[in-house]
């Protein structure tokens, strides 16, 4: 079949609540991916950093594959030899004390927005019904009701009402705002350590450390979504290391399975997360066998291979080169390791055209809003790559 009869395909029978590059890939290795008629392309998206190990590595397919003839699903009405295990990697990698598995980054989200306000009418005595979570304008956490319903962009809630109360939007990279609107009701502040969907937009230096002083000083608890910047993207394991900072909640997902499978966890303190009670939350599929095998695997790859160190190695060098393209176009090239937009001003005409005529010359990117073209590469490129990755940018940006 050709690529205009998949389209076809989805256009006939598929929901529209995307529209894809019209691009259809079959096949991927490591940082590369083919579409159906063969033609090669270099991943600059890592479906949005889910494939932070690159495609089809070899140890997690093969970790998967013994595991699927292994065992199916043992629902958690049972236990199963794998979750322990991961539980324990998980806390000595993170220095957690305690771990909630679930599969969507959404659910990670809602699990957490759960434990935060048990524990504040449990432990801080907040009056029933009246707990608030402090979040950021331009944040992004997933498509619940519950989460776009305290979203800016009116996109995501246009239509979905009512929504859940108890969310009180601040400005992002403000310390000040944040402690501006803490009441006695707060129980916790939701943020990204870097706003990937906003456009990769990076705080002032010391924001999380502020954040982390506020939140400790109003006995309120500081949960960071990781589930984009975290394991290795921003060039460590958490993008919150980078101001010496722990959360008392650190949501990941996404690249936890290294894209293969949908595993998501709540990382946290005991006090926080042990407000759970044996039936208070649950899900069929959290914690399943292959879901725990996988996760395994790919942390160990992740952190074996070295692939947070050439993150920051290499996202420094795309960074540099990034900032040395003269384009009338270019606004500003931001981020922190392999995690890089490039906004354009307005006049380019928007950045769809950039990552269209990037697809044409070999190279897979995603526009983020209207203006950031977003480059999020697997952490495994090397600099050949990304040279050669830099030709063809340069080429657009300079050319279209
Ligand atoms: C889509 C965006 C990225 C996330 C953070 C939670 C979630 C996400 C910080 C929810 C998910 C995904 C969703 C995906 C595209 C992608 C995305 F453009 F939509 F915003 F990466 F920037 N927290 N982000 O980034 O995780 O439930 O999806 O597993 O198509 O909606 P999920």
């Amino acid at each position: 079949m050709k690529t205009e009869e998949y389209i076809a395909l989805e256009n006939q029978y598929g929901a529209r609540n995307y529209l894809p590059l019209d691009v259809v890939l079959t096949r991927g290795q490591g940082i590369w991916v083919w579409d159906v008629e063969g033609n090669r392309y270099l991943d600059f998206l890592s479906s949005y950093s889910a494939v932070n190990q690159g495609h089809c590595h070899p140890k997690i397919a093969a970790a998967m594959h013994a595991q699927i003839d292994r065992l199916t699903l043992t629902s958690r009405a049972f236990r199963n030899d794998q979750l322990g295990l991961l539980y324990k990697e998980l806390c000595e990698l993170t220095h957690s004390h305690m771990v909630l598995l679930m599969n969507s980054g959404a659910e990670a989200v809602e699990s957490c927005i759960k434990a935060v306000r048990k524990w504040g009418y449990k432990t801080k005595g907040i009056p029933y019904g009246q707990a608030e979570i402090i979040v950021c304008a331009n944040n992004f956490h997933g498509r619940t009701i519950t989460i776009v319903g305290f979203s800016t962009e009116e996109q995501y809630r246009d239509g979905y009402a009512p929504f859940t109360p108890g969310f009180v939007i601040i400005p992002f990279g403000d310390a000040a705002a944040l402690e501006a609107a803490i009441t006695p009701n707060t129980v916790a502040f939701l943020v990204e350590p870097i706003q990937g969907e906003a456009g990769i937009i990076v705080p002032p230096e010391g924001y999380l450390r502020d954040v982390r002083r506020i939140c400790t000083e109003h006995d309120i608890a500081m949960i960071t979504d990781e589930i984009q910047t975290g394991l290795g993207r921003t060039g460590k394991l958490l993008a919150e290391e980078h101001e010496g900072v722990e959360a008392d909640l650190t949501l990941i997902g996404k690249a936890l399975s290294g894209g293969f499978y949908p595993v998501s966890a709540v990382l946290s303190n005991k006090e926080v997360l042990g407000v759970f009670q044996p039936g208070d939350h649950g899900s069929t599929f959290g914690g399943n066998p292959l879901a725990c095998a996988t996760a395994r695997v790919a942390l160990r790859v992740l952190i074996e291979e070295g692939m947070i160190e050439n993150s920051a190695k290499m996202g420094a060098y795309l960074l540099e080169q990034l900032r040395k393209i003269k384009s009338p176009y270019i606004k500003e090239v931001r981020g922190k390791g392999l995690f890089i937009g490039v906004e354009l001003y307005p006049e380019a005409g928007g950045a769809r055209r950039f990552c269209e005529a990037l697809m044409r010359r070999g190279l897979l990117c995603k526009e983020t809003h209207q203006h950031v073209i977003r480059f999020a590469p697997p952490l495994v490129i090397q600099k050949d790559d990304l040279n050669w990755a830099l030709e063809r940018i340069e080429a657009v940006l300079t050319k279209t």
